[in-house]
């Protein structure tokens, strides 16, 4: 059975549409989910949100089981969760760290990324975007 792609994605992004559009554009987190479910084709792909870090640390320990590529963005987590980045951390397949804004000319507390220190890679302020475009890199990175 060809193993999932898991695309994560944490608090506050069920707001997106009308969530800082200035920032994250009005694209919807369900519209998202279509984009990567195109992007994916015939590959299995689970597509997950939630406010609450131990849920998303509970699809990681099925990732970790499961998957062939987990694509994980954290949200303000990012910077905060070592539990996440533990968890990560035991993932052997590729994890690549998606952020629809650039956090990197953002205010510093969005600045530090503590699930970089493990992602494979890492994409940037492609806004809902990079969601395909991160599907389309773990096709290639994933067995
Ligand atoms: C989403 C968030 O919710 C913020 O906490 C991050 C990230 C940025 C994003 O750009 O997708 O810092």
């Amino acid at each position: 059975m060809t193993k999932p792609i898991f695309v994560l994605n944490g608090p506050n992004l069920d707001r997106l549409g009308t969530r800082e559009p200035s920032i994250y554009g009005t694209t919807t987190l369900a519209e998202i989910e279509t984009m990567c479910r195109e992007a994916a084709g015939d590959r299995p792909l689970r597509f997950h949100q939630s406010n609450a870090e131990h849920v998303i640390i509970g699809w990681i320990h099925e990732a970790i089981d499961q998957a062939a590529g987990i694509i994980i963005n954290a949200a303000a987590y990012t910077f905060t969760s070592l539990a996440i980045l533990d968890a990560l951390k035991m993932f052997q397949g590729p994890i690549i760290e998606l952020h629809i804004s650039n956090i990197h000319r953002r205010e510093p507390h969005y600045q530090n990324s503590l699930v970089s220190k493990t992602a494979t890679a890492v994409i940037v302020g492609l806004g809902a975007q990079g969601y395909p475009t991160a599907v389309a890199a773990m096709l290639k990175l994933a067995d």
